[in-house]
């Protein structure tokens, strides 16, 4: 997303900037007058002006050849769009542009190719975006009439790829909780900001053992996650580092690879490893590993959309001994997918979730939402390949320093 300020003399002046450099599928998100002028030119005694920051969610340069191609095609239609650009703008006036241009894309729909269906299209696209500039000025709770740090923090989160509800959410109770001083110091909205994202967060901390019994931790999840690499971190960092006594299990009834390496990572460890393919088996395996701190279980990836294998791994996991489920997702996948992820594998009795691979992400928005959508504490952050270093216990500063560096959201 790419947020522009603009100040001009006149609305008509601003639309017509934002048109120019952010296309027809640019969002308004706020307009004001500014009484005391456009910055630079007061003392030149120059006339109040208005201030819009508008927004992109896609490459700005894409956007102004779309324009380039949308002027082009349309020629004399650009016309249209006077009233609109007028400061004698009035929602009787968009409507009726809107219901023209309804009219005109009518006409023009049939079996078009080429140019034609393009003209069309940007048509549609230009419509798209009359319709949102009407909706976000009738409605009647103006939810982009924030202030400027609010404007600032609501893009930011959405850069990092927040569902724009919560997004809303968030900023909406900072503008009805702050004061007017407080709302106009950034740090001020900022720390308000943090505590209300730190008490919305639920953490779980490391795998927490009770002297005397024996943990049991499985880690379920996709494939290519690095479910395997996290189990060996865990181990290394329990068995070496905090001197338990661990043992290691692999459920994998398909692939002979993965038990390999697991296998691999026992021996060097020098920790006792078995490989179990029913949940009988499993059984027996667990009641040997009795005397043990902890025992880890790894699982084979699943496909989120393999429905079957989800509910074979769902008969491993329902056994005599509690058992701790942690899904593991990778912060790569994209949000669609971690959003099946997170549906499918919610049919297993997750317990916590590990997000990996942050090291291979700018944006950490697709974590929030998961997190908002599945409800289940956070527990661990992988940050590398690298056994055993690259784990660590998720922390409330953590996430807030991962949301809300500033990362470079284009500002004016
Ligand atoms: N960059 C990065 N790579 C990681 C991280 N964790 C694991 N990997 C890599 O991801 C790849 C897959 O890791 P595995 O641990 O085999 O993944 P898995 O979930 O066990 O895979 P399956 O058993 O096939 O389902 C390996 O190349 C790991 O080194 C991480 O935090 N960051
Ligand atoms: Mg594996």
């Amino acid at each position: 997303m790419q947020v522009r300020k603009y100040h001009a003399q006149s609305m008509k002046e601003a639309l017509k900037l934002v048109r120019r450099d952010l296309g027809s599928q640019a969002i308004i998100l706020s307009t004001r007058a500014l009484d005391g002028g456009i910055a630079g030119e007061r003392s030149a005694g120059k006339q109040p002006g208005v201030e819009v920051i508008a927004a992109i969610d896609y490459d700005v340069n894409s956007s102004a050849l779309e324009t380039k191609s949308f002027s082009q095609s349309i020629g004399s239609k650009a016309s249209l769009w006077k009233d609109l650009l007028s400061d004698k703008v009035s929602m009787g006036n968009i409507r009726d542009e809107l219901k023209e241009l309804k009219k005109i894309v009518k006409q023009s729909t049939g079996s078009y190719e080429g140019e034609r269906s393009d003209f069309i299209c940007t048509e549609l696209k230009e419509l798209k975006w009359m319709a949102q500039f009407l909706l976000r000025q009738s409605a009647p709770l103006n939810y982009y009439n924030f202030p400027e740090h609010l404007v600032h923090f609501y893009c930011q989160l959405l850069k990092q790829g927040i569902h724009e509800e919560i997004v809303l959410k968030l900023i909406r109770k900072l503008k009805q909780d702050l004061s007017p001083d407080a709302l106009g110091d950034r740090d001020r909205v900022r720390d308000s900001l943090t505590s209300k994202i730190e008490k919305e967060l639920l953490l779980a901390g490391s795998i927490d053992m009770t002297p005397g019994k024996t943990k049991i931790a499985a880690l379920v999840g996709p494939t290519g996650v690095g479910k395997t690499t996290t189990l060996a971190k865990l181990a290394a960092l329990y068995a070496l580092d905090k001197k338990r006594k661990v043992a290691l299990v692999t459920i994998d009834t398909y692939r002979i690879a993965a038990v390999e390496q697991l296998k691999v990572y026992a021996k060097i460890m020098g920790l006792p490893f078995k490989t179990v393919s029913s949940p009988e088996e499993f059984n027996k395996v667990l009641t040997q590993f009795s005397d043990r701190d902890l025992v880890l279980v790894d699982t084979a990836g699943r496909s989120q959309r393999d429905q079957f294998q989800i509910k074979e791994l769902k008969s491993f996991l329902r056994q005599s001994f509690p058992i701790e489920v942690y899904l593991v997702m990778s912060i790569t996948h994209k949000e669609d997918n971690l959003s099946a992820i997170g549906d499918q594998f919610g049919l297993l009795p997750i317990d916590r979730i590990i997000f990996t691979k942050l090291d291979e992400s700018y944006t950490y928005g697709s974590m929030i939402n998961q997190f908002f959508k599945i409800k289940k504490p956070l527990s661990y952050f992988t940050t590398g390949q690298k056994v055993p270093e690259d784990i660590e216990i998720v922390t409330k500063e953590r996430i807030i320093s991962l949301i809300l560096s500033e990362t470079d959201i284009r500002y004016c």
